[in-house]
């Protein structure tokens, strides 16, 4: 069940350093969410951890949804031109445009999708290196914001053991976090001032119910995020030794969507709040976009695992989204 391709004349978009697009045929309020948890929560939660400073300045996103453009916060000033143009031309003003970079060090392009409406995605996985200043923030993330699944989570650290088994190539730092379990993902997020992506866990694969698959598919036009055809080269995919290493996020400049967020096929598959249940740990949440362990040609947009929400691989990291 995958989408044509037939690629929307996008490609003016993804040169701007400030992505939008402006074409919603469904209000915001008609998506509609398998779980209440975090990311139903975020925007208000986020808020009030920015306010008691836990974000510690790492929350500069929320500053992306103010009306009147924000100018981008001064991130990019080159793009933010290209993005009120883009603005102006599409005639949504609900939507602003920006590109917003948080202390985390990850840039996220505000787009608005069919269906899904406005909202922000991290141009790259979350990092080892973002992910250790949150562990070593301080104050320490207070456990008590984690949503009611979430709350016998009670240690942020990636699992030991399970990194020990992982392989980085180039920068350590700068390759993904991996060995987290959903709680630990959507914790980081919130502290960031962010959330995970939404989405519903049985339609996953559609472009209206789902953040992550309508950045990945283009508004669920493309197959992969850099088109419709597998290109082997293109992604951290199909790696057949053992371990595979994951690359530094981002340094692979043909693993882009239309809209610039990298890696969305493979290096790390991607926790999403697309979860079937909100209950606990044992809750099956949706992993996205596979990871350097599966073929190039599997690691499509709609390529979906739906792991435990308290499980931890080595193949599996995620990303932030914002309203
Ligand atoms: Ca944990
Ligand atoms: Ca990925």
């Amino acid at each position: 069940m995958r989408a044509k391709s037939t690629l929307l004349a996008l490609g003016a978009l993804s040169l701007s350093a400030s992505l939008f697009a402006c074409e919603s045929m469904l209000g915001f309020d008609e998506f509609t969410y398998s779980t209440g948890t975090a990311g139903a929560a975020g925007a208000s939660q986020a808020g009030a951890a920015g306010a008691a400073g836990q974000a510690a300045g790492a929350g500069g996103v929320a500053t992306a949804g103010a009306a009147g453009d924000g100018g981008g916060a001064g991130a990019g000033a080159a793009g933010e031109a290209g993005a009120a143009g883009q603005a102006g031309a599409g005639g949504a003003d609900d939507c602003p445009p920006g590109v917003v970079t948080g202390e985390d060090g990850r840039e996220q392009r505000r787009v608005r999708e069919p269906g899904v409406g406005c909202f922000s995605i991290d141009t790259q996985e979350v990092s080892r290196g973002a992910y250790q200043k949150f562990l070593d923030a301080q104050p320490p993330f207070n456990l008590s914001l984690q949503s009611t699944a979430c709350q016998s989570n009670l240690e942020l650290k990636p699992d030991a053991a399970c990194v020990a088994g992982s392989k980085t190539t180039g920068d350590l730092q700068q390759n993904p976090v991996v060995c987290v379990d959903w709680c630990d993902a959507a914790a980081y997020c919130k502290w960031a001032g962010k959330r995970l992506c939404k989405g519903s866990h049985a339609d996953f694969a559609e472009a209206g119910k789902s953040e992550w698959y309508a950045a990945c598919s283009n508004e669920g036009v493309n197959v992969y995020p850099y088109g419709s055809k597998s290109k082997p080269s293109a992604c951290n995919t199909g790696c057949t030794t053992s371990p595979c290493p994951t690359d530094p996020v981002g340094s692979r400049p043909d693993c882009v969507s239309a809209r610039g967020v990298a890696d969305l096929s493979g290096n790390v598959a991607e926790w999403v709040d697309e979860c079937e249940t909100s209950a606990g740990l044992e809750d099956l949440c949706r992993a996205r976009g596979g990871s350097f362990k599966d073929s190039d040609g599997d690691a499509a947009c709609d390529l979906s695992d739906a792991p435990k929400r308290g499980t931890r691989d080595a193949s599996r990291g995620f990303r932030c989204c914002d309203d």
